[in-house]
């Protein structure tokens, strides 16, 4: 089991107040908290080896190569990828879409079919309408139910031999849901079509095994999973690898220049244009060796447990509708309370230390499925305690009894 109190005294954010308040943080869905380990190993980048990668032959270049090279080891064993080149460092979730999206512009053509979910994050909806603008495929939904679960026997009827690419998001940022990526995967690959796995709300709650779930290509961001922002991967598979075009021009990608032609770089350096967030993916791979330390199995049990607490809780308030009632489910919980606007709840609940999302999530047509605004958002980490969650229930029946 996991020790709750001693995971805690690893995040010195979570000793703050807000308002005077004990922090409760619960907006990990937008981005988790650090840990030490992940903050010293920043801090022990650029106080000792700062250098720029790949290029030096003095030894702090080589000792941020090699603590680089390191880092893509460790998330290649991680995920569980065959090769190291497999993985792509990028900016985060976004990019690596937008790379894959702009890598499929000669490879589509008018009457070629794409899919989506119908709960996907904007992220992965709107790089493959541009897609779609440059190529005259056409983007169709697989569509959700209620309890916002992908309809498989919807999506199986979109399959057909002009779909060429599936995109679906590995958990849903604004319901939680798990969708059966294994299933879409295989039906896909059955009609010889490619899959992009969204892993940004999963990676933080599930150990994916992408060797085992043969996708093709899988995106996440390090700030989900207790990393720094600005830094993520993209997973490829290397037949992948060598048929989509680079991204972006410039130093570090190309293997021979002239100004006649220019040759590209093996992989993973052909989509790794410019000096790259070396401190950042130095620290991701850090973050990842503090998330095995504590297990996913153990977070996993964990944090089904406070979900389960905190759905009973909130459900005990009258008029308070959860959206995302799926039986696969991380801990996310989205809700409303009837005749009451999600922000006025986050903004009550923030002045008692509070901390959650309220809006659209970047998910509008979720909420346009539901025909609501938005939600107020809380998701729970493994660092989280029941006490946070009583204190969440406690805020929002205050935050009712003062709105209505
Ligand atoms: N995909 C999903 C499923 C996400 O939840 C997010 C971010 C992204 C993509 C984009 O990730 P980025 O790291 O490139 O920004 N989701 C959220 C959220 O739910 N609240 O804030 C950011």
């Amino acid at each position: 089991m996991l020790d709750v109190t001693t995971i805690r005294n690893d995040f010195p954010i979570l000793q703050r107040e807000v308002n005077g308040k004990p922090l409760v943080y619960l907006d990990n869905a937008a981005t988790s908290q650090k840990p030490k380990a992940v903050i010293d190993c920043i801090v022990d980048y650029y106080s000792r080896y700062n250098a720029n990668i790949h290029r030096g032959v003095h030894t702090l270049s080589q000792e941020a190569t090699d603590a680089y090279e390191q880092a893509r080891e460790t998330i290649r064993e991680h995920f569980n990828a065959e090769k190291a080149h497999e993985i792509i460092f990028t900016a985060g979730t976004t990019q690596g879409i937008n790379l894959v999206a702009n890598g499929f512009s000669k490879l589509l053509k008018e009457g070629d079919e794409i899919l989506v979910s119908a709960m996907e994050h904007h992220s992965n909806i709107v790089p493959w309408q541009m897609l779609c603008e440059r190529t005259g495929a056409t983007l169709r939904v697989i569509p959700m139910n209620e309890e916002g679960e992908l309809i498989l026997d919807e999506y199986e009827a979109l399959l057909s031999e002009k779909t060429k690419l599936v995109f679906v998001n590995h958990v849903s940022n604004a319901l939680g849901t798990i969708n059966p990526i294994k299933e879409i995967i295989e039906k896909a690959h059955a009609l010889e079509a490619a899959v992009l796995i969204d892993g940004a709300q999963a990676c933080s709650h599930i150990k994916p095994d992408l060797h085992a779930l043969d996708v093709d290509f899988y995106v996440t961001s390090a700030h989900k999973m207790c990393g720094p922002t600005g830094v993520g991967i993209l997973y490829m598979k290397e037949e992948w690898g060598k048929k989509l075009p680079p991204y972006q021009g410039g130093g570090e990608m190309i293997a021979e220049v002239t100004f006649e032609k220019t040759t590209y770089a093996d992989l993973p350096h052909k989509f790794e244009a410019g000096t790259p967030n070396i401190a950042g993916g130095i620290a991701f791979g850090a973050a990842i060796t503090y998330l095995n330390n504590i297990g996913f199995e153990a977070i996993e049990e964990y944090e089904t447990e406070l979900l389960t607490y905190a759905t009973e809780q909130l459900q005990q308030i009258e008029g308070l509708k959860i959206y995302g009632t799926g039986k696969a489910k991380t801990s996310v919980i989205s809700f409303n309370i009837e005749g009451i606007h999600p922000y006025d709840i986050g903004t009550i609940v923030d002045k008692l230390g509070i901390a959650v999302r309220t809006g659209h999530h970047c998910a509008q047509p979720i909420m346009d499925f539901y025909k609501i605004p938005g939600t107020v958002r809380a998701s729970f980490a493994f660092y989280n305690t029941k006490a946070e969650v009583d204190a969440l229930v406690s805020a929002v029946q205050r935050a009712k009894n003062m709105l209505q």
